[in-house]
């Protein structure tokens, strides 16, 4: 029980110095935060500084195109027919919500462009990724734009739209390999940034010779994940166990600036390491981060990826983060990151542009409660929201010299 005296709100006078200089009834609950730094009170100062004309602009054509609500309705804003953000549990889904782009070659006015790519066939346990992308598009509706901590609002900030999915081929690796160059070539070449939702990380090999294609100069890769995934073969095929093999082999993309963050456990194929110590790629294990911390491991990791190179590339598999976070993946170990430390050093390592993501590894099949899809998306928006934040979104389209060259990369 408390003193009579701060029941009711008062403090003895009697008691000498600080406490005679509080006020009559403070009780100091409420910190001054500006004294303290406090990041959570300067966040909030800073969404008084983000507008809101392009969501005045969504309510205005969402009236439009879903037809005026009812007259009993207070908020005049709210049309018939779902149209936009709102309500998020209804709607057709792309991701977040974003414009579809029903001709992909409108991708060219956006400035970052998420598409899918529904493919499993590189699979070596579990399958299931070839649902990713819908399984994210799906529990996106639950985010908006906007970021607290960020201070950033993807919506006034960056133009963003969904260009559906790439046509895979389930039972042809190879061919898949091919549409995915063609498509993710085709939206970085136009300039956008591609988002990319896999699918099984096979992917990540075709994905970066799409955007490789596209320019003469140097890629690094930062690379999240528990495996190393740079073995020739496995099980006879180029499986999601061997894109970097294939990725460092084009003469853009050495190997040496190939950062492969988070690697350990009792999942890593021998194969693998023995070529990733050949070609000298850059390994820092679950151990090696926590003695680091995020920040210093965020300075290594841009240090090797962009020595000599021009743009990097992000690839995050969703089996970096410790699997009681991510139950619906293909290849779920313990001991791998939390969620909130991949996230911050994926922030990090974003920060000064890339050129690409892709998210892979993500199986709604095996999945709990959309948890895993869940971080899938909001790996999407951390990039981007760190890059809209540091003023780097677009920076890649400086390294584009040849933005048709991913029809060069593939046969027609
Ligand atoms: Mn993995």
């Amino acid at each position: 029980m408390l003193p009579h005296d701060l029941r009711h709100g008062r403090r003895s006078t009697r008691r000498a110095g600080l406490a005679a200089a509080v006020p009559t009834g403070a009780r100091r609950h409420h910190p001054d935060f500006d004294a303290l730094n406090g990041r959570g009170w300067k966040a909030a100062q800073a969404e008084g500084e983000l507008g809101d004309t392009a969501w005045r602009r969504e309510l205005e054509w969402a009236k439009e195109m879903g037809l005026p609500g009812s007259g009993s309705l207070d908020d005049r804003d709210i049309p018939t027919f779902a149209r936009g953000e709102l309500p998020h549990f209804a709607g057709i889904n792309t991701f977040l919500k974003a414009p579809y782009v029903e001709n992909v070659r409108d991708v060219a006015h956006y400035d970052a462009a998420v598409l899918g790519v529904p493919f499993d066939g590189g699979t070596t346990y579990r399958p299931g990724t070839r649902f990713g992308p819908q399984g994210m598009r799906r529990i996106s509706a639950l985010y908006t734009p906007y970021n607290y901590e960020l201070g950033v609002d993807l919506r006034e900030q960056m133009t963003l739209c969904d260009a559906g999915d790439v046509f895979t081929i389930p039972a042809n690796i190879e061919k898949s390999f091919d549409q995915i160059t063609r498509g993710v070539g085709h939206v970085s070449g136009t300039g956008a940034l591609p988002i990319i939702l896999g699918g099984d990380h096979s992917i990540g090999f075709p994905c970066v010779r799409g955007i490789a294609a596209n320019t003469s100069k140097r890629i690094g890769i930062i690379h999240f994940d528990r495996h190393l995934d740079i073995q020739a073969k496995d099980l006879d095929e180029r499986m999601h166990t061997t894109p970097w093999y294939w990725a460092t082999e084009l003469d853009n993309v050495p190997a040496t600036n190939l950062v492969q963050l988070g690697i350990g456990g009792w999942q890593v194929p021998r194969p693998g390491v023995e070529e990733a110590r050949r070609r000298r790629t850059n390994v820092l294990t679950m151990a090696d981060i926590e003695e680091l911390g995020v920040d210093r491991t965020a300075e290594i990791a841009l240090e090797l990826a962009w020595q000599d190179a021009d743009a990097v590339y992000v690839s995050f598999d969703i089996d970096s983060v410790d699997c009681g976070f991510v139950p619906g993946t293909g290849w779920p170990e313990p001991g791998g990151f939390l969620p909130r430390e991949a996230l911050a050093l994926l922030g990090k390592v974003c920060a000064p542009g890339i050129c690409g993501l892709e998210i892979v590894e993500v199986s709604p099949p095996y999945d709990t409660s959309d948890i895993t899809a869940l971080l899938g998306t909001r790996v999407a928006v951390e990039a981007l929201g760190s890059m809209v934040a540091h003023g780097t979104l677009g920076r890649h389209r400086a390294v584009l010299d040849k933005p048709a060259g991913w029809q060069a990369a593939v046969p027609e």
